[in-house]
C-alpha cells in the first residue's frame, strides 16, 4: 500500500459481506467542488462493495458545522448501519476553522456513541485550497473513498458483534 494515498489504496478483498447494509451520506455544500468529489468517491466505493443504490440515503447540509445535525436527522428517519459525513473546512484569516472542526469532531463522536451507529468524520481540515484538492482525487487520493472504507469496516464490525452467541448447555 502506498503511504501517500493512505486508505484510498486498499485491499478490496478485505471487505466482505456489505450487501444489504444501509448507509447514509451527508454532504456539506461549502467548498462544493471538493465535497462533491469526496461524495463521488464515497458512493462509488459503497457500490463497489455491493451496497445497493436504494440502500444509500443522501442528504446535503449548508456547511460542515451542520454535519452532526444532518446525520442525527437522517438517523431519526432511517435505520442505517453507518453514516458518512463529508465536508471541507479551509483555514482563513480567523480561527473559525478550529471552532467548526472541533465542534463537528465532538458532535459526530457523541452522536455515534449515543446512537450506537458509526458516524464517520470525512472532513478535510486544510490550510489552503491546494491541500484540499490533493485529498479530493489528487496526489493523496480521495478521502471520500477512505471515509466509505471506514464506514464499511465499522458497519461490518457492528454486525459481527451484534450476533448473539448460541446458548450452550443449560
Ligand atoms: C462560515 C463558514 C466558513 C467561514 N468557512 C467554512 C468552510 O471552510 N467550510 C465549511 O464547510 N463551512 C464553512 N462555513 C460555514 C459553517 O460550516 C456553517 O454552515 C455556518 O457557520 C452556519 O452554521
Amino acid at each position: 500500500m502506498s503511504s501517500e494515498k493512505g486508505l484510498s489504496v486498499y485491499d478490496e478483498s478485505s471487505i466482505k459481506g456489505a450487501e444489504g447494509l444501509k448507509f447514509g451520506i451527508v454532504v456539506a455544500d461549502w467548498n462544493p467542488q471538493i465535497t462533491h468529489t469526496l461524495f463521488e468517491g464515497a458512493k462509488t466505493t459503497l457500490s463497489r462493495h455491493g451496497v445497493a443504490e436504494e440502500d444509500i440515503v443522501i442528504t446535503q447540509v449548508p456547511g460542515t458545522f451542520e454535519l452532526p445535525m444532518g446525520a442525527k436527522l437522517l438517523l431519526g428517519n432511517k435505520k442505517l448501519d453507518a453514516v458518512i459525513c463529508l465536508g471541507c473546512v479551509i483555514k482563513g484569516d480567523t480561527d473559525h476553522d478550529v471552532y467548526i472542526n472541533q465542534a463537528v469532531a465532538a458532535g459526530l463522536t457523541q452522536l455515534g456513541l449515543l446512537s450506537n451507529t458509526p458516524c464517520i468524520f470525512g472532513v478535510l481540515t486544510t490550510n489552503n485550497e491546494q491541500q484540499a484538492i490533493d485529498r479530493a482525487g489528487g496526489k493523496y487520493g480521495n478521502k471520500g473513498v477512505e471515509a466509505a472504507v471506514t464506514a464499511l469496516r465499522m458497519a461490518l464490525l457492528k454486525k459481527s458483534l451484534s450476533v448473539k452467541p448460541g446458548k450452550i448447555g443449560y
